[in-house]
């Protein structure tokens, strides 16, 4: 059997009930009574970027080989739980670079030509009452990235057809890259207009984006989120924002999704996203192969095609 955590994509969940025989989570309300009930038949787990494999669960399943990810962020699963019991894991990378990347530039144009405001604007009739204020221009800009891993990449090679100045931060520096590295995160913040939290959340990025890093990007400065939430630490951007020592925030992810601070919803220099990096049909369907190409090669003895653990 598969255990699928909660309900992601419809084609996906279709597919894995065609296959295998898939329970779905949500439907059991009674999770300690299911357990009891179907634990021993659950050989896979299905889960993504907000429900994951944890310990807890993990140590429920005994016959438990393969935890499966609809994510390309693995943070929701506990690794090292999985190395230790020989239990594989696989995510779903590539497939949704270029998806994630283009919402970056789509959230950074929307943020800084204010884009959602001005068709507020519009809807609203004000245009007929009065001029709109001017807003600021992207291309030449200067781009801070913070992890240039694939989808790190794919945002600067998209900055620099707006012509912007890429620098970024990551662990040790790229011998592959000619953007300019910085080791420090504050220091990258100092030397940047946009600033793009691209990396994977580990124990090590958790609220990279701090009091001091923010100050460092300053009132000038706007910050966009595509990676995950707790990437920030949310109160010191909120109180940043509301005190005008941060310019602005372009934000898909949040710290307690689908909670969002709702002290930032009368701002317009914030655009504010429900988490849809890689929420394209294409790109999900995408996503969803691979999680059944992953599936599948398992359960027929082949390399898996994704493996992390
Ligand atoms: C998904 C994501 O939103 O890939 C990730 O890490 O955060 C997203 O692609 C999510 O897993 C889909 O439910």
């Amino acid at each position: 059997g598969v255990l699928m955590l909660c309900p992601m994509f419809s084609y996906l969940e279709q597919e894995l009930d065609k296959r295998f025989n898939l329970f779905r989570f949500w439907n059991y309300p009674q999770r300690v009574q299911f357990l009891k009930d179907h634990a021993h038949s659950i050989r896979a787990v299905v889960g993504n970027a907000g429900a994951g494999a944890d310990a807890e669960l993990i140590n429920a399943l005994p016959k438990l080989e393969i935890v499966s990810s609809f994510s390309v962020g693995v943070d929701s699963i506990d690794l090292n739980k999985c190395k230790e019991k020989g239990i594989r894991v696989t995510n779903t990378p590539d497939v949704l670079t270029d998806e994630v990347a283009d919402l970056t530039i789509g959230l950074i144009l929307a943020l800084l030509r204010r884009l959602c405001e001005c068709d507020r604007y519009v809807r609203s009739g004000k245009w007929k009452k009065g001029d709109y204020k001017l807003t600021t221009k992207f291309s030449g800009k200067t781009v801070g990235i913070i992890g240039l891993g694939r989808i790190g990449k794919a945002v600067a090679k998209r900055a620099a057809a707006f012509d912007c100045k890429i620098s970024y931060y990551s662990r040790t520096e790229k011998p592959d890259s000619n953007y300019k590295y910085y080791p420090s995160v504050v220091e990258l913040a100092s030397n940047c207009h946009i600033l793009v939290v691209a990396c994977p959340l580990t124990q090590e990025t958790y609220h990279i984006i701090n009091r001091e890093v923010i100050n460092a990007l300053g009132p000038k400065g706007v910050l966009i989120n595509i990676g995950r939430g707790k990437h920030v630490d949310e109160p010191e951007l909120v109180s940043a924002l509301l005190e005008g020592r941060l310019g602005g925030a372009g934000l898909d992810v949040f710290e307690d999704e689908p909670n969002v601070p709702e002290e930032l919803f009368g701002l317009e220099n914030v655009v504010l996203l429900p988490h849809i990096g890689s929420a394209s049909v294409e790109t999900r369907t995408a996503m969803a192969d691979l999680v059944l190409g992953n599936l599948e090669a398992h359960f027929q003895g082949k390399p898996l095609i994704t493996p992390l653990v």
